[in-house]
């Protein structure tokens, strides 16, 4: 029921029905020579009656208008289960675009279709949060799935890609049943979760006690050849106040309450690994999204994914250092309302730092980054004489490939952490986003300072 209507005119007394915001977003993306006839890329937002029937007749429309379509997304609607919403990216001339938006819209298997903005070019009013309380919103799990996963795979340095073990064959915990069935057990407690609740506590068992025990031990005996010294000043503060023994996992709770103490971030329950949008955005309020199950027992060494380990052994610590948190929080404020394509630089300097990094401390190589205190398998390798290093320099690091599945072949030294940090504000202060935000403590908002 998605037809053409003969071609109308669409530029200048406008009947095609978008917004004054679509039709600049439109310009936008037809800027340059030829643009008439030159492909551009778009992005749609699609909400379907039918589901799956009208989506193929949106797709029918598409071809019929001359567009490709690029990439294309679904998920049920979350109010409305007969709904589907799709995210639609196509590649077509403006004018095509014009009419498809409009065939679309005067289509009844819609609900409704919008016109959003691809790559560089940022919508004017993208949506972010504004406070700790939106990110009830922002918790979505990475979900690509890559069955046959090998190293020769061009998929296998896809950042996006991560080890699941309900999905990945080659994650430790795929063939344990009982191991999956406890995984999601307590993913269930972080979907649950809403801002102000206090964190559910979890009764370990004997197995994950004991695998906590063995990393743990292994860490607090390389530390002080390996660790630097911000790392070492705040392990000890843990240990002193009991939250960190060997025989006991500490609960997210209070190691909240252990960091709102010393730098005022604070812990909510993620149910996995999240899109690096949804988990870059937590920080611009402070807030850390921590996953509260255990690894495998198998691969106490090393494990791909993050788990409580990771958060409680790699971040915390540094979480705690007050120089850190405000680097932790930048990045995060950063990623508010930014590109596709600049969130993917963010999170390779997060990925390089805050994961990975290693810093000088007079002269000597440590580690800082949580992703190697939490693993020591990764930890001995990052410092033996097998991977590169190179110099933290934001620019170039932003755009250094990646996997996330075995050790890294490269990392980063900083010469310290303010010399990092240092670097970081220089590089991010040229990002184009189209305005700046400004978190207001005392009211715990994200303001926004329009510059246009
Ligand atoms: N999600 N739960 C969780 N924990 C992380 O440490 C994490 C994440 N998503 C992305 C991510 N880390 C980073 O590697 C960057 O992509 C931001
Ligand atoms: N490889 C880390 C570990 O085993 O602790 C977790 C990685 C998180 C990005
Ligand atoms: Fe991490």
């Amino acid at each position: 029921d998605i037809e053409d209507k003969p071609a109308q005119k669409i530029d200048g007394e406008d009947d095609s029905g978008l917004t004054e915001e679509e039709v600049v977003l439109s310009n936008a993306i037809a800027e340059g020579p030829d643009a008439e006839k030159a492909l551009q890329r778009a992005a749609l937002i699609l909400r379907l009656r039918e589901g799956m029937n009208s989506l193929s007749r949106v797709l029918k429309s598409i071809e019929k208008h001359q567009g490709a379509v690029c990439h294309l997304e679904t998920r049920p609607n979350q109010s409305d289960n007969n709904q589907l919403d799709a995210l639609v990216k196509v590649e077509m001339t403006r004018v095509s675009l014009l009419q498809l938006i409009k065939s679309l819209r005067q289509s009844s298997s819609l609900e409704h279709c919008t016109l959003i903005g691809e790559d560089n070019i940022s919508a004017k009013n993208p949506w972010f949060p504004r406070h700790a309380s939106d990110l009830d919103n922002c918790n979505h799990l990475m979900t690509k799935y890559e069955p046959d996963l090998d190293m020769n795979h061009p998929g296998f340095a896809d950042k996006e890609y991560r080890a699941r073990p309900d999905l990945d064959m080659n994650h430790p915990g795929f063939a344990d049943k009982e191991y999956r069935a406890r995984r999601k057990e307590i993913a269930e407690i972080a979907f649950a979760y809403k801002y102000g609740d206090p964190i559910p506590y979890i009764q370990y068992t004997e197995t994950e006690t004991k695998t906590w025990g063995s990393v743990f031990n292994t860490v607090l005996e390389l530390m002080p050849k390996h660790a630097c010294s911000e790392y070492c000043r705040v392990f000890k503060m843990l240990q002193e106040e009991d939250i960190f023994t060997p025989d006991r996992i500490p609960q997210l709770e209070e190691m909240s309450n252990f960091l709102k103490r010393h730098t005022g971030f604070s812990l909510r329950p993620a149910a996995g690994l999240l899109t690096a949008r949804d988990f870059l955005a937590s920080l611009a309020f402070r807030i850390f999204q921590s996953t509260q199950y255990v690894r495998h027992k198998n691969t106490p060494y090393h494990t791909p994914e993050p788990d409580c380990i990771h958060e409680l052994l790699g971040h915390m610590p540094l979480l705690a250092d007050p120089s850190f948190a405000q680097f932790s929080q930048e990045i995060g404020l950063a990623s508010l309302g930014a590109s596709d394509a600049e969130i993917e630089k963010l999170s390779t300097v997060y990925w390089f730092t805050v994961e990975f990094g290693l810093c000088k401390e007079s002269g000597v190589v440590k580690a800082y980054g949580a992703g190697l205190l939490s693993a020591y398998g990764e930890l001995l390798h990052a410092l033996s004489d097998k991977p590169e290093l190179r110099p933290f320099e934001p620019a170039v690091t932003a755009v250094q490939p990646y996997q996330d599945q075995e050790y890294q072949p490269i990392y980063f030294v900083a010469e310290s952490f303010d010399d990092m940090k240092d670097k970081f504000r220089r590089w991010v202060s040229a990002m184009s986003r189209p305005f700046e935000v400004r978190f207001n403590p005392h009211t715990g908002r994200v303001e926004v300072l329009d510059s246009v």
